[in-house]
């Protein structure tokens, strides 16, 4: 029985049925029943079934489920991300692009039939609370119940989503089936245009929770520039202070590159005598409004993480950790077999005996790390409900969002960019994020480590010219003036001359923080450089880590060299002239008298 009796989706429903053909549809109400009903059906497919989820220990992971993914198939795939305008300019150059009218010829064939003997699921969710004013609705048809229960957790899932929508035809059409796993007809496109998205052949997070990167962030950042509002890459944090006062900050960092570890960080002994505090709102993803009061407002979409498992432990993310607890689901870690419980790089130091390796070859884990395997695939990831997280803000659920001080651009750079630094206004702060560039990870397949240019922590989920997203970003800088947030860069990963990382990283980020919410308050002086407002040494706060972090580090930490930079800089100009302007991206003339001025700045 349909759960709803909106005609629009109705309509589509049909239409998708009629390609698809499943032998059977369930709409999925969000009730326990229903989901309880659902593990049952996955947890007893057979070994082997590339579809099965295991139980895990449930005394000590109550609710928590295991799922491994094909080998091909652990990764967002970025040259198979496509995104399909009538017009080719209207994609730009980060995109790959293809005609619509083409793509769904191309693909239809693909669906046609492809759920035969199987189950469709129409998940109806909403994206950031049901009641918010800001939230959008999503439907998403699948024949996966790994993807149903990942969206239950990822999402504001169920029928409460239809009663929001109502007869409105404003919700985003997501079509999945898994097909055959195949790598070479895998396609993960997007149809702004059409408010839809289509997913074949894929089973992995990324490609196929539709609501996260392809709603949430490409079709996301195109309605976020027509209808005046913004669709990031960022976590959102609350710093509360000594005065109970919050401020809250967003950071956009390139994939496996902090953002869920910052948003859940611990401060130092120190911070916590003072009273400090922090509450994650967000960890992925975040949209952001102008409010009433003329500030800028973030909502966090989503209602859990998806988060990198390898590094994760205690001390690096005691938060993190807690939060897979208990309901959550794990995608291509290492079992231990003892227990029945869960192993990746990072948790601790001791492998499991008898471990199986995340393929599912059963092994000595010790042996097997030890001759430099990796038991879980680097890429691993834990889906875990947002409300397991011990420092979940209070205002998580808030409609309105959280007014944001602080807007904080990152990577992985080895040399150049210094550990903190403040653009001169919210222009240069968009520059700045035109130039985030960052060492590749394995969050999508391809070479790791390779320094690549990463706007804004979203070259891979633009859902438009990259030109006018830029534009867009001067166009909302000029809407909220003097009430605009403050824009940062920081880098954690800058490394000594022996490759060692020279910032703790992790918690001690708190230290980086502090100088930044300071800065806001106009509480803090800086040094005027060539490429922005650095820290005063002394200002960074690094009480009780003396020893790892000497003047003569800090020193190097905070250094502008002006050989790199000046290679920076022209690389910069290479990159919007070869990259970008050559290839179709509309560059804003102001965002080159930026560069030009650095550049003035540099030779001075
Ligand atoms: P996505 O979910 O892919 O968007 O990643 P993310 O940006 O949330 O990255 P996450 O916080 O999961 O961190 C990814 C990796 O970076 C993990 O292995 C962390 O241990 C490591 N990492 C995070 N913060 C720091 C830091 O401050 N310093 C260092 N050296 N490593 C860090
Ligand atoms: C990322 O790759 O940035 C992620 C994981 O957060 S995925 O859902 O695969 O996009
Ligand atoms: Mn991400």
């Amino acid at each position: 029985m349909s759960l709803t009796t909106n005609p629009n989706v109705l309509k589509w429903v049909d239409e998708m049925i009629a390609l698809c053909k499943p032998d059977k549809v369930v709409w999925i109400d969000g009730s326990q029943e229903q989901l309880d009903a659902l593990t049952a059906e996955v947890t007893s497919l057979p070994d082997g079934d590339p579809n099965k989820m295991y139980y895990l220990n449930q005394e000590k992971l109550p609710g928590c489920l295991y799922h491994r993914t094909a080998e091909n198939d652990v990764a967002r795939v970025e040259d198979r991300t496509f995104i399909c305008t009538r017009n080719k300019e209207d994609a730009g150059p980060t995109n790959n692009w293809m005609d619509p009218k083409e793509m769904y010829a191309k693909l239809t064939p693909m669906y046609d039939g492809v759920m035969k003997g199987q189950t469709m699921y129409i998940i109806p969710y909403s994206m950031g609370p049901v009641a918010s004013p800001i939230s959008k609705i999503g439907v998403e048809i699948t024949d996966s119940i790994y993807v149903v229960l990942n969206m239950n957790i990822m999402t504001r899932m169920g029928k409460a989503a239809f009663d929001r929508l109502g007869d409105s035809n404003d919700f985003v059409r997501c079509l999945h089936s898994k097909a055959d796993v195949d790598p070479e007809n895998r396609y993960i496109v997007q149809f702004p245009e059409d408010n839809t998205i289509w997913s074949i052949n894929s089973a992995y997070g990324g490609n196929v929770i539709l609501s996260k990167k392809c709603f949430a962030l490409r079709i996301a950042s195109f309605q976020g520039k027509n209808e005046g509002w913004m669709a990031e890459h960022m976590l959102i944090l609350g710093v509360q202070k000594p005065d109970g006062e919050t401020k809250y900050v967003c950071a956009a960092f390139p994939s496996a590159c902090g953002k869920t570890n910052l948003a859940m960080l611990i401060p130092p002994e120190g911070y916590l005598k003072n009273g400090y505090k922090v509450f994650t709102v967000g960890d992925d993803i975040a949209w952001l409004k102008p409010g009433e009061d003329g500030r800028l407002y973030a909502l966090n979409p989503e209602n859990g993480f998806f988060g990198v498992a390898p590094g994760t432990n205690e001390k690096s993310n005691y938060n993190a950790l807690a939060s897979t607890m208990k309901n959550a689901i794990f995608t291509n870690v290492a079992l231990n077999n003892a227990d029945n419980t869960v192993w990746w790089e990072g948790l601790d130091k001791n492998p499991p005996e008898d471990a199986t390796e995340w393929t599912g070859i059963k092994t000595n884990g010790k042996e097997w790390t030890a001759e430099g395997k990796k038991l879980a695939h680097p890429n691993s990831r834990f889906t875990a409900p947002a409300i397991n997280c011990p420092c979940i803000s209070p205002e998580f659920d808030s409609a309105a969002g959280v007014p944001i001080s602080a807007i904080v651009f990152g990577g992985r750079r080895a040399s150049t960019t210094p550990l903190v630094y403040q653009s001169f206004d919210w222009t240069h702060g968009t520059y700045i994020g035109s130039a985030v560039s960052s060492e590749t990870t394995a969050a999508a397949t391809g070479a790791v480590g390779v320094l690549r240019h990463d706007p804004m922590a979203m070259k891979p989920f633009i859902g438009y010219n990259v030109g006018d997203y830029w534009q867009h970003w001067l166009d909302m800088g000029a809407k909220l003036g003097d009430k605009a947030p403050k824009i940062f860069n920081v880098n954690w990963f800058k490394k000594d001359e022996n490759g060692n990382f020279m910032w703790p990283g992790f918690g001690d980020n708190m230290r980086v923080l502090d100088w930044i919410i300071k800065r806001c308050e106009n509480e803090v002086e800086a040094d005027e450089t060539a490429i922005g407002y650095l820290p005063k040494m002394g200002d960074i706060n690094v009480e009780g880590i003396e020893d790892e972090v000497t003047p003569e580090i800090m020193e190097k930490l905070l250094a502008v060299d002006k050989n790199l930079w000046t290679q920076e800089i022209a690389e910069m100009r290479r990159y919007y002239d070869e990259d970008i302007a050559a290839k179709g991206g509309r560059i804003p003339a102001e965002l080159y008298s930026v560069l030009d001025k650095i550049e003035n700045n540099l030779n001075k």
